[in-house]
């Protein structure tokens, strides 16, 4: 009799995304993965998405953090359920986490699932979760340079929100030289500059996601 061999917690983790993109598929749910490094403005993008979509769709928020319930008390403020997982000192979430907060959650009453990733570059993208859009975020503070420190961030993102430009004038951050190092790594990704200070270009990325949702609610 052949013996399969798992090779190690990545493919362990795959077969359990594979388990969330079937149960999210089945009731038409759409869920997206939002990684960062810490305080990019992962909770400052939800909330905005929030505001853009929740009279639209029923949304809930998975809140991955090494500790605490900050973000997830900052969500449930607007009335949108929130489930807070704590990693206990594990930089990123894995697919089992996101199955049992999903169980919890009741897939069937929902349209879409945002998740918001442990504040980390690294080991976040190196974990599928059962997505149907990455998204990170880059902050301009961050500086223009992280493209080469942290490819597999940059190259298995969908979207790229730039956040933060408000603050570019007191930056050496050059718009230009990013975008051209991540569209070389990552022809398909989708780049939306945006401000969740001021809201400067928020609409553009909100009504974009709109499109998504709907697309993949149409199948
Ligand atoms: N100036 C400016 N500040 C912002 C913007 N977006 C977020 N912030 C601020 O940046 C800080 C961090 O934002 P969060 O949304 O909490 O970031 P986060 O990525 O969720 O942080 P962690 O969950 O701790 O990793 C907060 O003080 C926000 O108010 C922006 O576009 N411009
Ligand atoms: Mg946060």
């Amino acid at each position: 009799m052949e013996v399969e061999v798992l090779e190690g917690i990545f493919d362990a983790n795959e077969i359990i995304a594979a388990e969330n993109r079937r149960l999210l598929d089945e009731h038409g749910v759409f869920m997206m993965n939002i990684m960062s490094s810490p305080g990019a403005g992962k909770t400052s993008v939800i909330l905005a998405i929030l505001e853009g979509i929740s009279k639209e769709y029923s949304c809930a928020v998975i809140e991955g953090d090494i500790a605490g319930k900050v973000d997830s008390e900052r969500i449930a403020e607007t009335g949108v359920p929130a489930i807070q997982i704590n990693t206990g000192g594990s930089c990123h979430l894995e697919a089992k986490q996101v199955n049992t907060a999903l169980k919890r959650l009741k897939v069937d009453d929902l349209d879409v699932v945002i998740v918001e990733n442990v504040g980390n570059l690294v080991c976040p993208a190196e974990f599928k979760l059962g997505e149907d859009l990455k998204v990170m975020i880059l902050s301009v503070a961050e500086g223009h340079d992280k493209p080469h420190k942290y490819p597999l961030m940059f190259s298995e993102s969908d979207i790229l929100l730039v956040n933060k430009i408000d603050m570019i004038p007191l930056t050496d951050f050059d718009m230009a030289k990013l975008k051209e190092t991540v569209t070389r790594m990552n022809p398909r990704v989708k780049i939306f500059e945006i401000s969740c200070r001021t809201k400067e270009g928020v609409g553009e990325w909100i009504a974009f996601l709109k499109n998504v949702i709907a697309e993949k609610r149409k199948k």
